[in-house]
């Protein structure tokens, strides 16, 4: 079943007559990509049971008509977006509507949705969240080729890592490597060292990578509008007896909960096979965030095994597998990798050693 087929399924299952998806500056790019194949910007999408529509503004008259089949009514001075929604409505005799919550402001509903002759709108997003968790083959090829353009350009930086260099410019050099491979960035690289590895989320900065720490990288290429996202943390001239028992820590946790991971685990219950080991080896304390989370054309696009998800993980979910110990002030390691979800099995998309590298 192709899928505008499928999303009209689930708006009729939703008791709803049209979806509005309106992208403001990217604000729902990864939604209106995959369900109009419009890769713009801005645009606002409806559908209805019997037609799909899309309107986007001069700058993309052209590049809307390449890419999405679906009927353009351009946005002009003269005919403003909440013009065109209303003739939307009309046109189709639309009463109930659905809409995607997250990615819209409060000032943005007022305004666009504020005084339309309907009888109701609502949040629909879980229509289009749902079939985004699941990926079909043409989806994992992408999330193969983005995994590979990251993995190479990682491989390649690490020949022009040494004592010296800052976080700055490993970080650049990372980047350069992904985007000269034709990648963009699934997000903000991370690459943080020594003390600055146990900041989860650091930005990196101009400090110098020093022999005897860890250089932990966090990382992803998007390619064809999906997306990358591996941790690897390596540790930079010989690690301490501590970091290396902290990194075999995490290490263990992370190839367990991979063993462990298939479709219909509990996303808390994936959590938790990698929360005992770092608990019982005394860390828990340490290891503050989720264990994975679905990615997709977003870096965050669902649920996933994290403490807070008491459902089943779907097949053709891909899900990060991303353990962590941080330990204030001295070091932290994360390793992650992206896994697909299969019946009763697993399919582990990142090929990057994860052992303790030395560089
Ligand atoms: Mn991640």
């Amino acid at each position: 079943m192709d899928r505008l087929t499928k999303f009209r399924d689930e708006m009729k299952k939703n008791g709803i007559d049209a979806m509005v998806i309106y992208n403001l500056e990217g604000s729902d790019q990864p939604s209106t990509w995959y369900i109009s194949g419009f890769s713009g910007t801005h645009s606002l999408v409806f559908i209805s049971q019997e037609n799909a529509y899309i309107s986007t503004d001069s700058r993309y008259f052209t590049q809307v008509k390449e890419q999405s089949s679906f009927t353009m009514f351009p946005i002009t001075s003269d005919k403003r977006v909440k013009d065109i929604l209303k003739f939307f409505i009309e046109k189709e005799e639309a009463k109930i509507l659905g809409y995607n919550a997250s990615n819209i402001s409060v000032k943005l509903y007022n305004s666009l949705f504020g005084d339309l002759d309907i009888e109701e709108i609502k949040d629909c997003e879980s229509i289009i969240q749902n079939m985004r968790m699941i990926k079909d083959s043409e989806e994992i090829k992408n999330m193969e080729k983005a995994i590979k353009i990251s993995e190479d350009a990682l491989q390649e930086t690490l020949n022009h890592i040494k004592p010296g260099k800052s976080e700055t410019e490993v970080c650049a050099r990372l980047e350069y490597e992904m985007k000269m491979r034709g990648g963009e960035l699934a997000f903000p690289t991370i690459a943080v060292s020594g003390a600055r590895s146990a900041l989860c989320h650091g930005k990196p900065s101009n400090k110098k990578v020093k022999e005897g720490e860890f250089l932990l990288f966090d990382f992803g290429a998007r390619y064809n509008g999906y997306c990358a996202d591996i941790t690897r943390t390596f540790s930079v001239g010989t690690p301490s007896d501590e970091m290396v028992k902290i990194y075999d820590i995490v290490y263990e946790a992370q190839v367990k909960s991979v063993q462990a991971a298939k479709a219909g685990v509990i996303g808390a219950d994936l959590h938790n096979v990698a929360w005992e080991i770092i608990s019982d080896a005394g860390y828990g304390d340490y290891f503050g965030h989720g264990l994975g989370h679905s990615l997709g054309m977003d870096t965050h696009d669902g649920a996933g095994a994290s403490p807070s998800n008491k459902k089943e993980i779907p097949e053709g979910a891909v899900i990060t597998i991303e353990p962590g110990i941080y330990l204030p002030e001295k070091f932290g390691v994360r390793i992650e990798d992206d896994v697909l979800f299969l019946k009763n099995k697993n399919k582990v998309l990142t090929n990057f050693d994860k052992k303790l590298m030395i560089i």
